[in-house]
């Protein structure tokens, strides 16, 4: 008989390493509550993280783990999604990790299109080791280690994410846990490589962004009229236009799987996925599933 579980299955007794206030709480508090309301089983979960302050997460949350190398979570996760299908496959870590050493491997894991969700722990910086820029470090922002200012303008993860064919792709806040919980179920629901990037601030080491900046700088797609998550060139407008950051599900499509193409395993989309909001490619795909 099937058993209800809480937040608290997902827990582990090992003590967080990370900085009173740091964003990153707000991530994990939103992963156990997604997994619990979806009636994840730790046993059938596998959570992959790279290396930073954000990768230490996998040590916290109740499941099958690896902490791999740095930026290399991502070619890890997609061996064991492939050795075993039935596995839930949760993907964590932070803005460098992803977009900066493991850069090459992100485009290619989105492209690839394996089932499985990708959070990325946006802090703006490395905060593990001691606040140098980062990728998505802004224009000018000063840390102890580099007094003079970033020179270099930062990257947008997401844009890229939808110019490589990512099939998923939002944004959440670590100060929201309620609205990034729902939006980490949506990515898991959906069949295929969901990203979650989340706004998560290091209040250690990035004095700039700090969850005052956030709450000042974000906006919600819900208050945009009209907004379609199958209008690929509208999400790529919103996701590039200059000024307040933008938070909720931007995009969704679906396509087959790696795992369909490589193996002929697939899972059928989750109901929860609106038929009516994927490509008219889909009665032929459901056909396949059947
Ligand atoms: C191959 C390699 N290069 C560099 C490092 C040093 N290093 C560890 S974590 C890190 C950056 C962490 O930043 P991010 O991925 O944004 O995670 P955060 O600590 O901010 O959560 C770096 C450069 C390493 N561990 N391995
Ligand atoms: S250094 Fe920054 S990112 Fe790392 S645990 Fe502390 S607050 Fe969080
Ligand atoms: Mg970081």
């Amino acid at each position: 008989m099937a058993t209800t579980l809480t937040p608290k299955d997902f827990a582990t007794a090992t003590p967080s390493w990370w900085c009173a206030g740091c964003g990153d709480f707000g991530v994990l508090a939103a992963l156990k509550q997604a997994c619990a309301e979806l009636g994840l089983e730790p046993h059938k979960v596998a959570f992959i993280s790279g290396i930073g302050c954000s990768g230490k997460i996998s040590g916290y949350l109740h499941s099958y783990a690896f902490h791999g190398v740095h930026g290399r979570a991502l070619p890890t996760a997609t061996a064991v999604k492939l050795a075993n299908t039935d596995l839930t496959v949760i993907v964590a870590g932070g803005d460098g990790d992803g977009y900066a050493i493991g850069a090459g491997h992100f485009i290619h894991a989105v492209r690839r299109n394996p089932d499985m969700t990708y959070i990325v722990m946006d802090n703006q910086t490395y905060g593990l080791t001691k606040g140098q820029s980062s990728p998505t470090s802004m224009l000018g922002y000063k840390a102890g280690p580099h007094p003079q200012g970033n020179p270099d303008a930062p990257i947008n993860g997401l844009a890229i994410a939808l110019a490589a064919g990512a099939t998923f792709i939002a944004r959440a806040f670590s100060s929201e846990p309620k609205q990034m919980a729902e939006m980490i179920k949506e990515a898991v629901r959906h069949p295929g490589f969901g990203i979650v990037e989340v706004l998560s601030p290091c209040v250690t080491f990035n004095k700039v962004n700090t969850y005052k900046w956030f709450k000042e700088n974000v906006y919600h797609l819900d208050d945009l009229p009209g907004y379609d998550v199958r209008d690929r060139v509208r999400a790529f407008a919103t996701l590039t236009q200059p000024g307040k950051i933008p938070l909720g599900i931007f995009y969704r499509e679906i396509r087959p799987t790696l795992e369909e193409l490589m193996l002929g395993t697939g899972r059928p989309p989750i109901a929860s996925l609106p038929i009516e909001t994927v490509d008219p490619g889909l009665a032929a795909l459901q056909d396949a599933y059947a």
